[in-house]
């Protein structure tokens, strides 16, 4: 390459790179903290709160949080913030719950290595460990994502319990997601539980026609008549999404809809969709599935997210660092 070549592309870099972030990468706290490795102090935590088990079925919890998180202004852990009108209040995030157990993990890195890593990547790495603590297998997950500034109620707009199979491939391709990793993904419905005000209609008026969903097996309805009364007043029972290993990353949840015993109707009509149903056949029988699934979750992982100057990394997971965050609400 001529000297003059060399001039023009190191120019090019110096002028028009002001936007050239660097990427997500698989290890990319490995020696910034010391001899501390940062995967293994996550891991540690996640551990603890499993098996001593201060927060029921860890996976379901991180599992969700991590979509909803994703799903809403990319993966920038601005679900975790605290204020009045932010992202926690929406209704669909009522029940999201692992908030406890992000701040001890930031509570352990903030003591071994001040303001190094994200609560993003926090999320992240969290979620892969409960999720091989639950049966799942090991998958590698990427990190460098910064923290955004900006949690807004008014922003979620997650996917309903109802919504068709079409529609939902659409959303998940706004997210770069094909139809292939929404089936994997939404096999995260193997562990964790639904609030039966959110499937009710399935059971009594289907669709107002007032009888239950003929695709639903009989013995489901009538587990789920037994579970969720026409009329409760004062409780909102929940149900496992996945009606045989509730507690287990596993691939029975494909198993269970191939049968009719979808508890979401999205759950079931992915098993009958023409869209998707080859994709489950394929995927009751995989043994790789469980591969599959963390592929899935890193594509997950990349959605949206804030690299290096893009973003934060903030010093409590409920806060921006930066004052004043008016919009998202009173901190
Ligand atoms: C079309 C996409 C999806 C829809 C419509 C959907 C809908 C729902 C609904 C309605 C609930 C019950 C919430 C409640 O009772 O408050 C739920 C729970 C859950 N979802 Fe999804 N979901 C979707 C995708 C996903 C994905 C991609 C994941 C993760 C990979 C996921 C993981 C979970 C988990 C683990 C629970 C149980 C949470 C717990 O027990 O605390 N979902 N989902
Ligand atoms: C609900 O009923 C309408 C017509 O009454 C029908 O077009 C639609 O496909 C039904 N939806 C489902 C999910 O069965
Ligand atoms: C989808 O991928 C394109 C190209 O890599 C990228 O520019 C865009 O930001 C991605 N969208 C999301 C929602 O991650
Ligand atoms: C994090 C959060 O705001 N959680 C709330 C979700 O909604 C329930 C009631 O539906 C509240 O009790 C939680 O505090």
């Amino acid at each position: 390459m001529s000297k003059a070549l060399a001039l023009v592309v190191v120019l090019f870099f110096v002028l028009f790179c002001g936007k050239c972030y660097g990427e997500l990468r698989v290890g990319f706290y490995k020696g910034k903290c010391g001899l501390t490795n940062v995967e293994g102090v996550v891991q540690n935590v996640v551990e603890t709160w499993h098996f001593e088990n201060k927060e029921k079925d860890i996976a379901a919890a991180l599992l969700r949080m991590q979509f909803h998180d994703c799903f809403v202004k990319g993966c920038d852990a601005s679900i975790l913030l605290d204020g009045l009108t932010s992202e926690k209040k929406a209704v669909p995030n009522s029940s999201v719950r692992g908030y406890g157990l992000i701040d001890a993990i930031k509570e352990a890195l903030e003591a071994e290595c001040q303001g190094l890593v994200s609560c993003a990547d926090i999320i992240s790495m969290a979620t892969r460990d409960a999720v091989v603590l639950a049966g799942g297998k090991w998958y590698d997950v990427e990190t460098g994502r910064r923290d955004g500034d900006v949690s807004l109620a008014s922003n979620v707009n997650l996917p309903s319990a109802t919504i068709s199979v079409s529609d939902s491939i659409k959303v998940f391709a706004s997210k770069n997601l094909t139809q292939y990793d929404m089936v994997y993904l939404l096999g995260g419905h193997t562990v964790g539980v639904a609030r039966c005000s959110l499937f009710k209609d399935r059971i009594y008026n289907f669709n107002k026609t007032g009888g239950p969903d003929p695709s639903m097996s009989p013995w489901l309805l009538a587990e789920l008549k037994d579970k969720c009364p026409r009329i409760s007043l004062i409780f909102d029972n929940t149900y496992p999404l996945d009606v045989k290993t509730p507690s287990l990353v596993d691939n029975s949840y494909f198993q269970e809809i191939k049968k009719g015993n979808g508890v979401l109707q999205i759950d079931q009509q992915i098993a009958l969709d023409e869209l998707t149903k080859n994709i489950v056949d394929d995927t009751v029988n995989d043994p790789d599935f469980y591969t599959k699934f963390g592929e899935a979750m890193v594509k997950l992982g990349r959605v949206e997210v804030l690299i290096d100057e893009q973003g934060e990394v903030r010093k409590s997971c409920r806060v921006v660092n930066k004052k004043p965050f008016i919009f998202g609400g009173i901190n």
